[in-house]
């Protein structure tokens, strides 16, 4: 059996490759695990490869953003006038079904660890079901990511990995709560089997795509423990709730090798965080969770939204200087989006502020509802601005004055200042095919800030780390 997995690519691929080749598609390896050894199969990502669309695989498995479920559709569509058998899921799907089903041949709701290789069955078998939904949410003797398939060359990160599924939490913008619907919305693998997956990737640098990489102090608390003198490097996102409650964990995670964490502070507002039901920040000193993380050596890449209900114009110039007042290494601003199956959406459609259901534009850069407190325009002006005004000079300059030390303040203005002029470059690295050169000169600026070049690899580079952090979402 041929089985060909493709991750389609949105139109801005094509424009920031920096940011799409990033990370590998860890959700189809962690499928194709699945596939029996006899299957003949190849995992091709859009956004690092033309795709091949002359052969005739027997089943065709896509996986759907909302943003590039457009192209999906369109791949979905050739291979079934080619005979193949399509297979369509993930977030979008599970979302708009309806929409989804018009492509394919079977579709999928939720994580796939539990239908997928009831699918396979069936399919074997010669019956296939027209739906499979997602209710046996256990992690229990997962097999390994088949990263085998991956092109690894082509990523800047391919050690990336998830321990755990969805996050304890219910953010009513979240894509997590709809996704997950029908059986638990969040679980984790066992620490063993998870510190066998770690052990199993090359090199020191980790990324940790898990939405909320705490929301088991025991389970995570373990996997610390089995990661102590591992010498890995790595990245996660976590709470506010998490730095300011759990100093122990946070400690140990900084022992074993936590250099930077994506932490969602969202809005200043408390009013905005008690509208989107993101009560776990709701009075919470976010100066004082900076503070620890930073004490820690952690850098903090914060995340924003702006257009929530209590939101201005003025809104943009408050959360940019608070940031760059803190010191924060780097920042993520998004416009507040409505994603298909969120409360959100529910909310905003009641009240007839939905602007447009473009899927390409649900990317967090445009405005696709009314906000209450400004124009669309205001809105996405004030984002870019937001943007220019973190990453200008000034607010780089302003940024690193907060830090107590001078080295301090020299690794501020390498990582925020690195961050904002290399963008093009990376872009042209990786269009060129060259990204192995840049190595050296990552190494070359680690060396710059003190670390051995032989114990840093270019993952490791605090500068690449930021990228990652900073692209995220
Ligand atoms: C890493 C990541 C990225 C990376 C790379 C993604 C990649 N290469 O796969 C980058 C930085 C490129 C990225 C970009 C964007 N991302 Co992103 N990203 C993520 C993140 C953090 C992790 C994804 C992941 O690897 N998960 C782990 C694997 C194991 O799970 P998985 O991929 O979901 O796969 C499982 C299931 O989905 C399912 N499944 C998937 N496909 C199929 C197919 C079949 C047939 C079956 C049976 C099952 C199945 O089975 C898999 C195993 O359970 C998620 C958050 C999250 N927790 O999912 C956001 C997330 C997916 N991103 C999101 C968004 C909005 C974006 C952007 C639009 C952001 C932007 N502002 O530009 C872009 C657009 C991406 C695109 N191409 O369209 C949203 C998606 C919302 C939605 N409704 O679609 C998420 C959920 C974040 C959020 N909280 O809002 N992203
Ligand atoms: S804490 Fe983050 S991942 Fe969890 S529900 Fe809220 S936004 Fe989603």
């Amino acid at each position: 059996m041929k089985v060909k997995m493709i991750l389609p690519a949105l139109v801005e691929a094509m424009v920031r490759p920096i940011k799409y080749s990033l990370f590998p598609p860890l959700g189809l390896a962690t499928l194709a695990s699945f596939l029996p050894p006899d299957a003949e199969v190849e995992i091709q990502d859009e956004h690092v490869e033309k795709l091949r669309l002359d052969d005739n695989p027997d089943l065709v498995v896509i996986q759907v953003y909302i943003t590039s479920a457009k192209r999906a559709y369109e791949i979905a569509d050739h291979y079934r006038s080619r005979g193949s058998y399509v297979c369509l899921g993930g977030l979008h799907v599970t979302t708009c079904s309806k929409e989804a089903l018009a492509h394919a041949d079977t579709i999928f709701f939720g994580p796939g660890e539990d239908t997928w290789p009831a699918f396979l069955e069936d399919f074997r078998e010669g019956h296939p079901k027209v739906f499979y939904a997602s209710k046996n949410r256990v992690l229990r003797d997962l097999p390994l990511p088949r990263r085998d398939l991956l092109r690894k060359e082509r990523y800047l990160v391919p050690n990336s990995i998830v321990v755990s599924r969805g996050c304890p939490h219910h953010c009513s913008f979240c894509y997590k709560d709809s996704f997950f619907e029908g059986g638990r919305s969040y679980y984790t693998l066992e620490v063993d089997r998870a510190l066998r997956e770690i052990g199993s990737l090359p090199g020191r640098h980790l990324y940790f795509l898990d939405d909320h990489l705490f929301g088991n102090p025991r389970f995570i608390g373990a996997l610390f423990d089995g990661m102590k003198g591992m010498g890995r490097l790595w990245q996660a996102a976590g709470t506010v709730q998490t730095i300011l409650t759990q100093p122990a964990l946070l400690e140990k995670a900084a022992a074993c090798g936590l250099r930077s964490l994506f932490v969602g502070f969202e809005t200043l507002n408390k009013g905005n965080l008690a509208s989107v039901s993101k009560t776990h920040n709701l009075d919470r000193d976010y100066n004082e969770a900076i503070r620890r993380l930073h004490d820690l050596g952690i850098m903090v890449n914060a995340s924003f939204v702006f257009g929530m209900d209590a939101d201005d114009p003025d809104v943009f110039d408050r959360t940019v200087d608070w940031g760059v007042e803190q010191g924060l290494e780097t920042a993520t601003y998004h416009i507040l989006t409505p994603y298909p199956g969120t409360a959100l959406r529910a909310e905003i459609e009641k009240e007839g502020r939905i602007l447009t259901n473009d899927w390409e534009l649900y990317d967090t850069r445009h405005a696709v509802y009314q906000p209450k407190g400004m124009t669309p325009r205001q809105l996405e002006e004030g984002y870019w601005k937001a943007y220019q005004k973190f990453y200008s000079w000034k607010g780089v300059f302003r940024g690193a004055l907060t830090k107590p030390t001078l080295r301090a303040a020299v690794r501020h203005l390498a990582y925020s200042g690195a961050w904002k002029k290399m963008e093009p470059l990376w872009n042209l690295v990786i269009k060129t095919g060259a990204l192995r050169l840049m190595r050296p000169a990552l190494e070359g600026v680690l060396n710059g800030l003190g670390k051995t070049p032989e114990k840093v690899t270019a993952l490791e580079s605090p500068v690449l780390m930021e990228k990652c952090f900073t692209e995220t979402v």
